[in-house]
């Protein structure tokens, strides 16, 4: 492969993951079984040229880029459900239908062109976000993975009891939507599983949160607090985040029951979801409310943040920022640092500041 190749063929596997890698080697394999197979035995000479698998992969690639570069396009619209091969592109009250290439990485919410190819439809072109929610990839982190594109909040569902609340995800949701430029909300559902054993432990886990986030506590069973989020999220397109088994979807129904998504169980042993929804979906409800459901996360990387930029996504540290001796202080082992300082006064919370410390050393 020629070195301009080589830099092409690079760039353009980077930014697929393990998985799309291994699909187009296979095919890249076929095609040169397929073709091997037509040679005649004694054409030697081409036999000798045949091209490596990775200039079959490139060529795979370059030719979907061109096929799907062939005309103008033909509508545009919200991609409002994605599946691993197609994904669903609403334009008014129409869906269609689209492809997924390797040339276009395509998220739930993105604005796209498309145009008829072959017994389907070719996107040509996503418009440039406005916000985004993005975490790497969790088999290939180099790769971002965008859970979704151009919403105006994200709701954080965190659920209290089964399966207990668990505040550091909280934390890193923070870091990411503040980065990716949405606004955040956490919804603290299940509130109906209180009793006096359990509340005042879940409550006193956010605490640190006061003052800090638009909370609502709310439980789509009993239907608290849900006219309150709905009144929020009026008019708003908002992806729903958490673990699974948290109540993303179980809350999406509560706004519409007609919708009827599927909802899963919490298995009784581990108190974890149990992976039920599976692929996103954009939900459009009257008022020009939509709501995206996405799948339970495991755990939240974070993508595109450093060790020295960590700090600013930490608002209430801040203030006590002012104060470290070193202007470039990381707020770990320096000295005469004002954020450790307030973490000791209890001015700080000594669970965000681990959270932050926990981030730190995977950064
Ligand atoms: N008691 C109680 N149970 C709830 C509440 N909301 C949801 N559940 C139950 O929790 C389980 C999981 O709900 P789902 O809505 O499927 O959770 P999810 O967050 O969408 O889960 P994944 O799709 O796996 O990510 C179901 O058994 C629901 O009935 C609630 O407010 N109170
Ligand atoms: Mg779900
Ligand atoms: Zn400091």
């Amino acid at each position: 492969m020629q070195k301009e190749q080589q830099k092409i063929f690079n760039e353009r596997l980077s930014s697929l993951d393990t998985n799309e890698r291994k699909k187009l080697y296979k095919r890249a394999s076929m095609v040169r079984k397929l073709t091997q197979n037509k040679r005649k035995p004694q054409d030697d000479e081409t036999v000798r040229k045949s091209k490596s698998l990775d200039e079959i992969v490139l060529q795979l690639l370059l030719q979907e880029e061109s096929e799907a570069a062939t005309g103008p396009a033909t509508g545009h619209g919200t991609v409002v459900w994605l599946g691993p091969k197609t994904c669903q592109v609403r334009s008014g009250a129409s869906i269609t239908e689209c492809a997924l290439n390797r040339l276009h990485s395509v998220a739930i919410g993105d604005r796209v062109n498309f145009r008829p190819h072959g017994d389907t439809n070719a996107i040509l072109q996503v418009m440039p976000r406005t916000t985004v929610l993005s975490r790497p990839d969790v088999a290939n982190g180099n790769v971002e993975r965008v859970i979704a594109a151009n919403i105006d909040i994200v709701v954080v569902v965190v659920s209290v009891v089964a399966p207990p609340l668990h505040a550091r995800i909280i934390d890193r949701y923070m870091v990411a939507i503040q980065r990716g430029g949405a606004k955040m909300v956490l919804a603290v559902n299940k509130i109906d599983l209180f009793d006096e054993s359990n509340r005042t432990v879940e409550l006193e886990k956010l605490r640190p949160y006061d003052g800090m986030l638009t909370m609502i506590q709310c439980s789509s069973e009993s239907h608290d607090g849900i006219e309150e989020l709905r009144q929020l999220l009026k008019g708003q397109t908002c992806a729903f985040v958490g673990h699974s088994g948290v109540g993303k979807s179980s809350l999406i129904n509560a706004f519409e029951p007609k919708l009827a998504i599927l909802t899963g169980s919490v298995s009784e042993g581990y108190g974890r979801g149990t992976h039920t929804t599976t692929s996103s979906t954009l939900h459009e409800l009257s008022g020009g409310t939509r709501l995206i459901d996405t799948p339970g996360v495991r755990s939240f990387g974070l993508w595109d943040i450093d060790a020295a930029g960590l700090a600013w996504y930490f608002p209430e540290f801040e203030e006590f920022r002012q104060t470290c001796k070193f202007r470039d202080c990381s707020h770990t082992h320096e000295p005469q640092c004002g954020v450790k300082d307030a973490v000791m006064r209890g001015h700080v919370s000594q669970a965000r500041y681990d959270t932050y410390l926990r981030i730190l050393t995977f950064l």
